[in-house]
């Protein structure tokens, strides 16, 4: 094996050598000083090399030869024609022209929401944003899909949650303080293996190990037992899913009602705990929120919950909330109810006390922070102010001129003809995925650049090939990292993939204003930019960066970690008039008065217990199941699922699902069998892993298995195992509009058929 030297390359899941034989990457091995590596890097090869490649531009049948909005055949069941380069950029320009002239800038919808890679210039979604801000913009899309609810409540009640993040209590001050670490949802230390961006070293294994060590006592609640690490020894508490909010309401009700509140802290730090006081103790409703309610709620033992109340008040106590627990139906209400909690307990800014949202959302939260900002591609000013909150993709097809709700204010849905994805895959990501398929065939146009044939790329109208991070010229560095990563090009991309850069560059050129977007500039010359930026930025922190050419040759470098001690909040709580919040009383707002104003039935001034929707509706009768569905162990989301480590977790090729022994066994179902789950919005086949680490009453099928509907089978079945056929795209609620993924109630069965080949990963079929 020839191996080069330098051959880094650099993964939202860690930095990588890449290992090359005649011309062809054959594996990604871990960068030495990362002994915690991550296996995702074992997907790689064998998925980039495989059938699923997208390598040349590749057009719909029924869009090439109707026209833009004449599809005779519903997109994801068409064939694709195979065109070159320069018909593709035609196209794509006469395209732009024809949308921005017929009806206007506003009905490109670019929002483009999605992971993409590693990468600081080839970033998918700058350089598309990048390029339509030259053509007279786009509508983007705003939030995420991992803690869009925390991002909208977060300003009105503390502060923004991206700022909270950065903030978070460190691992090694948990050890030495905390004395009992309650986790909601866990902190599953599965996904700790990536970070947005890259990271360079993977620490969280070692930090759980400081905190067993030092005898810190953990409680997982959480309806999956392998959510904590086993490192922990935690007691696990599987509460019903969505029962959080009412959970915390329980500790707080018996808080309370045993003097075990800080009136300081609530009386300096907070304002309106005499709404929630009154709420819990049902002066309004005529429920208490006790313990006992509490328990019907959750199915938690009672006793058990006045217990735990009474051992966080008498001692050290974090709070942990994985940021999973708010994509549920009314996923504002536990953050809230957090924050309140932790407000009564008083230790918010103590060393490992307080609260902490987010523990887990990636490796370097609590373990690392960057010391400055790294250098980003300019995306230049949108004309259009237009953005649509991340979740709404399918309503903003399916009713454009329509009214909706968004953080106290009415908006409106454009008119959306052209939707161009780069760097995602919604029918991945997204809820409902039928809804969502019904959505996609209403555009004029649908363009999505891809690195593989994903599903999304299966209903797009032009799919033009993309290069991978080692296929590119560029460095990393994660967005909460302390390492920058060199990664040169270790080989060219294979068939006619490009960059993302190179891809607009030649349709700007066709749209006559190619400058306006390179600025003269060639890949090199950008990055040589960027560097200098990422230089300028070190020397205000005295930390002296090689030049470009240098830096590309070499090793990854480390700059120092700038805050190693930190306490979420201590400044706060020395001093919260010097450091007041921005808020509107600058305190904690466990009572909000601009929520309240906004009117709204499932987010008022306070938190405040709903039951999930699907509960509530009574559906537990026909689908008695809770389905949960979380970031998968063995790959990043649906990135690289035709891979080798991805697919040696399938059983009978399809995506395994967790269930509880007696609930397999009231089913006649065995461990390896392949069953159908099944709802009023959809089925899909998944492979049984009958296992005790499910609690009884809930299965867990992981995301990202590569959508492969069978239009002929009932509900276009879902041959694979993609969960968000099963989901509800009802979002968490009117305040923040997001997607509340882990709420939806199915059934199992056994399936006797004879199995369907998976055909989600193989390339469309083209017209010869
Ligand atoms: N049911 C359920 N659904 C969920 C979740 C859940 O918990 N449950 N979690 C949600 C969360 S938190 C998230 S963040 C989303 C993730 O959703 P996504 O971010 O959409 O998922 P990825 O699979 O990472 O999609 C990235 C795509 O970009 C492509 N790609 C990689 N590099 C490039 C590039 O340079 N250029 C281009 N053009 N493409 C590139 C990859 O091939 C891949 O198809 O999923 C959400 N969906
Ligand atoms: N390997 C790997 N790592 C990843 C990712 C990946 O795709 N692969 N994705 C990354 C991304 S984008 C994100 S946002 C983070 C997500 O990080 P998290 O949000 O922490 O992870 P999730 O897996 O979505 O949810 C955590 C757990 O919450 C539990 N849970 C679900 N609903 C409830 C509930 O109502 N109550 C309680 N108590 N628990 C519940 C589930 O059992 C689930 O395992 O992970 C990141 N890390
Ligand atoms: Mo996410």
């Amino acid at each position: 094996m020839t191996t080069n030297k330098h051959a880094l390359t650099a993964n939202h899941w860690g930095v990588g050598v890449a290992h090359i034989e005649n011309g062809k990457l054959v594996k990604i091995s871990p960068h030495p000083d990362d002994p915690a590596s991550s296996q995702l890097n074992d997907n790689v090869a064998s998925s980039l090399n495989g059938s699923a490649r997208v390598l040349h531009p590749s057009i719909r049948r029924s869009w090439l030869y109707n026209g833009p909005g004449r599809g005779d055949k519903d997109r994801g069941q068409d064939e694709f024609v195979r065109v070159s380069w320069e018909k593709a950029n035609k196209l794509i320009a006469a395209e732009i022209n024809r949308v921005r002239e017929t009806y206007s800038n506003e009905s490109i919808f670019a929002g483009s929401y999605g992971w993409a890679s590693a990468g600081r210039f080839h970033h998918a979604q700058s350089q598309l944003k990048r390029f339509l801000n030259t053509q007279g913009g786009s509508v983007s899309s705003e939030g995420n899909y991992s803690y869009n609810a925390a991002l909208v409540l977060m300003p009105h009640i503390m502060e923004s949650f991206r700022v909270q993040v950065s903030k978070a209590t460190r691992w090694s001050v948990i050890a030495e303080h905390t004395k009992l670490l309650v986790m909601f949802g866990g902190i599953a230390e599965r996904n700790t293996q990536i970070s947005d961006g890259g990271i360079a070293r993977h620490r969280m294994a070692s930090g759980f190990k400081k905190c067993a060590d030092a005898g810190v006592k953990c409680i997982n609640i959480s309806p999956v037992r392998t959510d904590a690490s086993k490192t922990l020894k935690s007691e696990w508490l599987p509460p019903k899913p969505g029962s959080d909010t009412a959970i915390m309401m329980g500790l707080a009700h018996t808080l309370l009602t045993e003097n075990l509140h800080d009136k300081a802290f609530l009386e300096k730090y907070t304002t309106g705990f005499e709404h929630i006081r009154a709420y819990l103790l049902g002066e309004k409703d005529g429920i208490a929120k006790d313990a006992n309610w509490a328990s019907i709620q959750s199915g938690l033992d009672a006793n058990r919950i006045k217990e735990r109340a009474r051992q966080m008040a008498a001692s050290r106590t974090m709070i942990s909330v994985a940021a999973g627990v708010q994509r549920t139906d009314y996923g504002e209400q536990p953050l809230w109810m957090a924050v309140t909690l932790a407000s009564m307990l008083g230790q918010i800014g103590l060393p490992g006390g307080g609260y902490v949202i987010g523990y887990g959302v990636n490796g370097n939260i609590g373990n690392m922070e960057r010391l400055f900002r790294w250098g980003t591609v300019p995306q230049g000013q949108n004309p259009i102010k237009t953005a649509v909150p991340v979740a709404l993709i399918a309503d903003l097809s399916l009713h454009p001129g329509k009214s909706y709700k968004y953080n106290g204010r009415l908006h409106k849905f454009p008119d959306t003809k052209l939707v161009w994805w780069a760097g995602g895959n919604p029918f991945h990501h997204h809820q409902d995925l039928n809804r969502l398929h019904r959505a996609f065939q209403k555009p004029d146009t649908i363009i999505v650049n891809e690195v593989n044939w994903t599903a999304t790329a299966k209903r797009a109208d032009i799919v033009l090939p993309v290069a991978a991070a080692h296929e590119r010229l560029d460095f990393g560095g994660g967005k909460s990292d302390n390492a920058l990563v060199p990664m040169p090009m270790v080989i060219t991309p294979p068939g006619e993939a490009k960059t993302e850069y190179e891809i607009y560059s030649g349709i700007a050129e066709q749209l006559g204003n190619q400058d306006e977007f390179t600025e003269g500039r060639s890949i090199s010359d950008w990055l040589k930019h960027i560097w200098r930026i990422t230089q300028n930025n070190g020397k205000e922190h005295n930390i002296d960066l090689p030049d470009w050419d240098e830096f590309i040759q070499g090793d990854v470098i480390t700059v120092p970690d700038p805050s190693p001690n930190q306490v979420f909040m201590a400044d706060f709580r020395d001093d919260p008039i010097k450091n007041r919040l921005p808020t509107p009383s600058g305190k904690i707002e466990l009572y909000s008065e601009t929520i309240a104003s906004f009117n709204l039935k499932s987010c008022p001034g306070h938190p405040t217990w709903f039951e999930p929707r699907d509960v509530a509706a009574g559906r537990g009768e026909t689908y008695p199941l809770y389905l949960l569905s979380g970031q998968p162990k063995t790959r990043l989301h649906s990135q690289l699922d035709n891979g080798d480590y991805s697919k040696s977790h399938k059983i009978k090729d399809r995506e395994p699902v967790l269930i509880n022994p007696i609930d397999a066994k009231k089913r006649g179902i065995e461990h390896g069998d392949i069953v159908e789950l099944f709802n009023d919005r959809g089925r899909c086949l998944a492979g049984a892993k009958v296992t005790d680490e499910i609690a009884q009453g809930c299965i867990f099928l992981w995301t990202g298995a590569w959508l492969d509907q069978d239009f002929n089978a009932p509900q276009n079945r879902d041959n694979h195992g993609n969960p968000n056929v099963l989901t509800h795209d009802e979002r968490t609620s009117s305040l923040s509009q997001s997607p509340a993924s882990h709420s939806a109630l199915v059934d199992v069965q056994l399936y006797t058929e004879k199995l369907p080949k998976i055909r989600a990963h193989e390339p469309p079929s083209f017209r010869k």
